[in-house]
């Protein structure tokens, strides 16, 4: 972002680490000077990039999510990790409720039906609905809890699965994901990715959620199970799916291109020109703080942090 790299290059030297292509050679030059990194895309930044940045002292991560930093192994180095929370809790719950109302009541393929002109034909088959369901979200953080406060308002059911019992929700908890999918008929995914949640959603979850269930995600495509969820929805195991993340992006399996009853998204969770400028700001601004000596500003929950300053 143009907000990242002139906020970089007002207060450091800045090396471009992109297009890809650039990486490897930029980071064979300006790798032993480099002491921050704003890590953004695709790649990963494992121990055997670290390796090539021996002075690396803080990675400031683009997103909530930061699965694409080893933070285990900076941690172990003593680097800090930071990530860039709170500024897009609202616009990621947002979407996730307009995902949600759009793969119920199908509202881009309606949009395709009436610009097909097949409205002056006969009038669109009547859709499923929200009304009376109950919904189970995957993951109560932040934006979960932001999700769950506006289905609320939506007059829904909430109940929830994670690692642990939240004392402070007054949504129940199920220490099961199975016992809760078998429960609910709208499974929403807000849990954080990495090996920890990796196809955590399978087949099994997914036969539990049953044939009026509605599965979405924005969280990361890693927690469900990409195959095992196709074949549920080409048998209608469940109703359908609203996607903003998958599991090879920006591919997305030509099985669920060509399924005509879900709602596909480019992971568009915080992507608003108001949300990513605070994001990016926040990157800078974790970078500025961590250099001027007041520590990171946003530092995950892996990272050594112990008030030491550069
Ligand atoms: C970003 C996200 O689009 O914050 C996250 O974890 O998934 C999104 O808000 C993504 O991180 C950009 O690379």
């Amino acid at each position: 972002m143009p907000l990242i790299v002139d906020g970089v290059a007002q207060n450091f030297s800045l090396h471009r680490g992109w297009p890809d292509e650039n990486r490897e050679a930029v980071l064979r030059e300006a790798g032993p000077r480099i002491r921050g990194l704003a890590a953004g895309g695709t790649r990963r930044i494992d121990g055997a990039m670290m390796d090539l940045m021996p002075k690396l002292e803080v990675i400031a991560n683009f997103g909530v999510g930061y699965d694409r930093v080893d933070a285990a192994e900076a941690a172990r180095r003593g680097i800090i990790v930071t990530n860039t929370p709170d500024v897009l809790t609202e616009e990621v719950a947002d979407l996730a409720v307009g995902l949600l109302l759009a793969t119920v009541r199908q509202l881009p393929q309606v949009d395709r039906y009436l610009r097909a002109g097949k409205w002056l034909e006969k009038e669109y088959p009547l859709t499923a609905t929200l009304r009376e369901r109950t919904v189970g979200i995957l993951g109560l953080g932040r934006i979960g809890k932001a999700i769950a406060t506006r289905l609320e308002a939506f007059g829904l059911g909430i109940v929830y699965y994670g690692r642990r019992q939240q004392e402070d929700v007054p949504y129940r908890f199920y220490p099961s994901l199975l016992d809760m999918a078998k429960d609910v008929d709208v499974l929403m995914i807000v849990i954080p990715g990495g090996d920890e949640t990796k196809r955590l959603v399978n087949a099994e979850v997914l036969r539990a959620l049953g044939p009026n269930g509605i599965l979405v995600n924005v969280a990361r495509g890693t927690v469900v199970d990409e195959g095992a969820l196709i074949e549920a929805l080409r048998t209608k195991t469940i109703l359908s799916a609203g996607l903003d993340v998958f599991e090879d992006e920006p591919r997305v399996p030509q099985e669920l291109i060509d399924m005509e009853h879900v709602v596909l998204l480019p992971h568009v969770g915080s992507a608003s020109v108001h949300t990513r400028n605070a994001m990016g700001q926040l990157v800078v601004d974790n970078l500025v703080a961590w250099f001027s000596g007041k520590g990171p500003l946003t530092p995950v929950a892996e990272t050594p942090w112990t008030g030491r300053t550069a």
